[in-house]
């Protein structure tokens, strides 16, 4: 208990509690605030509902206590009609509460203003890695999945060598500018996740998915996969920078320098090319 103290404690600055402990320390998108709002806002409203209902629980047992000779048993209750009304509509308002804002923000999230687009990025994900296109640019660039000969079979070990093949793609993106992002996927379901960004959706095969965000703060970000989708799930990671717009421009004519000009299609799609080793060998693999 002490450690647990202790670690609960030394995580409690003020900032930290006031943004719910979530993974970051500030606004990274135009949506993290409303998001974490709604966090900490359950939290809240959870933590008041808890101490109400710890209060009178402990208040029953010490007032209602069996007495000295007291032998009988108290007034015994049932089909007692307004309990339980209360204790049917007390939690359904309390769900309604919940379900009042969450359908707020998750609207306020997905909302997409196609006239606010600044920049249309397409990603594909696949086993086990990500295709990035970057449409207004027509330039693209991909991850390769991790050279499986090559990775040690003990998780950590197997990371550190899938990092060092140095085969980890990298989305770079724009401050201050709104992307819109459209997610398919070339053969089982994925997630698109950057923790930093405190949202990720669902690449769906057959389906296209897409969401709009802003990001707001420069820097270096972990992608990952969100959604187990096979042995080599846990390498399906990716990095993000948000760099100023002169910098990802530089970085849009390197990659048509680097010839990776046009867009990865659905033709990488497995059941479209299952002959194609990149895609088709793991065929057995679904996740
Ligand atoms: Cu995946």
């Amino acid at each position: 208990m002490a450690a647990a103290a202790i670690a609960l404690i030394s995580s409690c600055s003020p900032e930290a509690v006031g943004r719910g402990w979530m993974p970051t320390g500030e606004n990274t998108t135009d949506e993290t605030d409303a998001i974490v709002r709604l966090w900490t806002g359950s939290w809240l409203a959870a933590l008041i509902i808890g101490v109400l209902v710890w209060g009178l629980i402990i208040w029953c047992v010490i007032v209602y206590r069996k007495r000295k000779d007291d032998h009988q048993l108290p007034v015994q209750l049932r089909y007692h009609l307004p309990l339980e009304l209360l204790y049917t509509f007390i939690p359904i308002i309390m769900v309604g509460v919940l379900f009042f804002y969450t359908v707020r923000t998750q609207d306020s999230i997905t909302e997409i203003d196609r006239d606010e687009t600044d920049l249309n990025i397409q990603v594909y994900g696949r086993q086990w890695s990500w295709d990035f296109n970057y449409l207004d640019y027509q330039v693209w660039d991909t991850g390769q999945p991790a050279d499986l000969n090559d990775i040690s079979s003990d998780p950590d070990e197997g990371l550190a060598d899938y990092w060092s093949q140095d085969q980890v793609p990298t989305l770079v993106l724009p401050v201050g500018q709104t992307v819109e992002f459209t997610l398919n996927s070339r053969d089982v379901m994925h997630s698109f996740w950057i923790p930093a960004f405190l949202y990720k959706l669902d690449t769906i095969p057959g389906r296209t998915n897409a969401f709009q965000v802003t990001p707001q703060v420069e820097g270096t970000y972990y992608g990952r996969c969100a959604e187990l989708c096979g042995e080599y799930h846990a390498y399906m990671l990716f990095n993000v920078e948000v760099v100023s717009q002169a910098e990802f421009e530089q970085h849009m004519a390197d990659l048509a320098a680097a010839g990776q000009t046009g867009e990865l299609g659905e033709d990488y799609n497995r059941d479209v090319a299952p002959e194609n080793p990149q895609f088709g060998e793991e065929e057995d693999q679904n996740g």
